[in-house]
């Protein structure tokens, strides 16, 4: 069990057990807040998810107290996209929420794409 959760985990969240090293992951960061790793169906050359270790289902269901999170979270992949060299060139970030968004996985991530040029609208 993560300690550093802040909150309750869900046990039929796939998020939940990546977090918790019960699926395996390839994860490239974590720290106390969050983890990024690798997407399992990536969309692009770089495609890894930023997710926070406390069960938050979408952006519906953030609150005032998960601004410092939220801000963890862009502050976090700034500095991954910087190490790992494709800042200068651009990338993506991608929030799906709810069904229509095209949410499959009821976790907060943010999808962080690079290493291709990126068109819109989006599919
Ligand atoms: P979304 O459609 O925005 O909810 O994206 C969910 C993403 O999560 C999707 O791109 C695939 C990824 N994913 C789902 N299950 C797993 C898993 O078990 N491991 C990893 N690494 N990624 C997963």
């Amino acid at each position: 069990m993560d300690e550093n959760r802040g909150g309750e985990k869900v046990t039929d969240c796939v998020f939940c057990s990546i977090i918790d090293k019960e699926i395996p992951s390839e994860i490239i960061y974590e720290d106390d807040k969050v983890i990024a790793f690798k997407d399992a169906n990536p969309q692009a050359p770089i495609h890894f998810l930023v997710i926070p270790r406390e069960h938050i289902e979408s952006l519906n269901s953030i609150d005032e107290e998960n601004l410092e999170l939220i801000g963890h979270i862009f502050y976090v992949i700034k500095k991954l996209v910087k190490q790992m060299g494709f800042h200068e060139e651009g990338y993506r970030i991608v929030n799906n929420c709810g069904e229509f968004g095209g949410q499959t996985v009821s976790h907060i991530h943010f999808h962080v794409l690079g290493g291709r040029k990126f068109s819109w609208p989006p599919g």
